[in-house]
Parts: structure tokens; sequence; C-alpha cells
């Protein structure tokens, strides 16, 4: 049975706003500073995956292996660079069709939430102006398994107490999509169909949403 939306959970990175581009720049600085490279193509690997878990990639991509405490060091350091860039973001980094999309579901009645694995969620959205789009903020903050476990998709579900099939939700990665579904909520992919195929809907971006109506 198709259940109609009445929450809407959005992924921040890749959905809301472009931030793999600073992640980008903040790793790929750790790992010059540590004495070899790192690609835009090896980035797409950490695209919706948790801090240490993106350090643990890298470190795999420059052949090391490091101590526990050296590994938090290292994710401290990466932070700091990655927030120095994103204190600078302002309005004009929504990604298009975001702000209306999200005003037109509030229009209709439609329960909004962010489901990220970011703990720069609150500075994000604070940043770019738009937290009280949002009836629910959960974020890397408040869960203890990533993506593709579903409790973070759950804990939203929870708070606005909704059960997961009336909600759907909004994923630039594969991994969400797969958190989606073992949550037991419909998805809809943000980007290309052959990346997202497990996605019960494929659009480019939020824009498309807006153009439909
Ligand atoms: P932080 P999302 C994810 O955000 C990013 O896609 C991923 O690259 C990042 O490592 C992760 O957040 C954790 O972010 O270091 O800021 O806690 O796509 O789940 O919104
Ligand atoms: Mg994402």
């Amino acid at each position: 049975m198709i259940h109609e939306m009445q929450v809407a959970i959005f992924d921040l990175d890749g959905v809301i706003v472009d931030t793999a581009k600073y992640h980008f720049l903040a790793w790929k600085r750790l790992a010059n500073s540590l004495g070899f490279d790192f690609s835009e193509a090896d980035n797409e690997r950490l695209k919706g995956v948790s801090r240490m878990r993106s350090l643990e990639i890298l470190l795999e991509i420059g052949g090391l292996s490091l101590d526990d405490a050296a590994k938090a060091r290292l994710t401290d350091q990466k932070n700091d660079w990655y927030v120095e860039s994103i204190s600078r973001l302002d309005r004009s980094e929504i990604l298009p069709g975001a702000t209306e999309y999200l005003q037109r579901l509030l229009g209709r009645g439609i329960k909004t939430a962010i489901g990220s694995a970011s703990k720069n969620t609150p500075l994000i959205l604070d940043r770019l102006g738009i937290t009280q789009l949002f009836d629910v903020v959960i974020d890397g903050n408040s869960v203890s398994k990533a993506k593709p476990d579903p409790e973070v998709f759950l804990q939203a579900a929870d708070a606005l107490h909704i059960a997961p099939e009336y909600c759907v939700v909004f994923e630039d990665a594969e991994a969400g999509i797969e958190a989606a579904r073992r949550a037991g909520m419909g998805s809809v992919g943000i980007g290309s169909p052959g990346t997202l195929k497990d996605a019960d809907v494929v659009v480019a971006g939020l824009w498309q949403l807006v153009l439909l109506g």
C-alpha cells in the first residue's frame, strides 16, 4: 500500500547545500600534510560517510595505519579546517529549489526534518538562515549508528510522532537510500538514476520537484 507523505526528511550535504567541496579541501589538506595526495574521485567515497570512517578511508588511500589517539587528532584537525570554511557559508550556496520546495511543503502542512550524518548541521543551517524551515533536526550529534543504519531517519519520525511509512527521505548517497529502505520509508534520490538505482524516484535536484508543483 502506498501512503501519502506526511513528513519529508532531508539529508543535508548534497541535497540542501553542497558542502562536499569544503569537506574535500579539508581532507586534501590533511592528506597532503601526511605526505600523499587525495583526488576529487577519492572524495566521492566519503559522501554521506561519518567523519571517523572518512578518515579511515583516507588513511587506506595513503597506505597508513594509525592508533586511535592519532586518528582523533587528525579528525579534529580536519574539522577545524572544515569549520573555518563553512563559517563563511551564506544563502547563495543553498542548492537550487531547496528553499522553495521546503516552503511549499510547509504551506501544505507537511512536516519537515533534517536527517544528516554531520555534527556541523546546526552551524550550517544557521549560516544558511534556514533553521526555521525544519520542524526537527536529527544529525551526527544525536545518532550513534551511521547510514545505511536507519537510526537517523527513525529518530526523525519518532520526534514527529509519525509512523515511518508516512515519511519520505530525500538523499544523494546510496547509503542514505538504503537507510530509508531499512527504515520502511519512501525515498527520493537526488542525483543520477545510475548511482541511486534503489531509490523510489530519482530527480536531478529539488528544483525539479518545484517545477512539477
Ligand atoms: P561532519 P550528510 C555528511 O553529511 C557528509 O556527506 C560526509 O561527507 C561527512 O563526513 C559527514 O556528513 C559527517 O560530517 O564531519 O561535519 O560531522 O550527507 O549526511 O548531510
Ligand atoms: Mg548527503
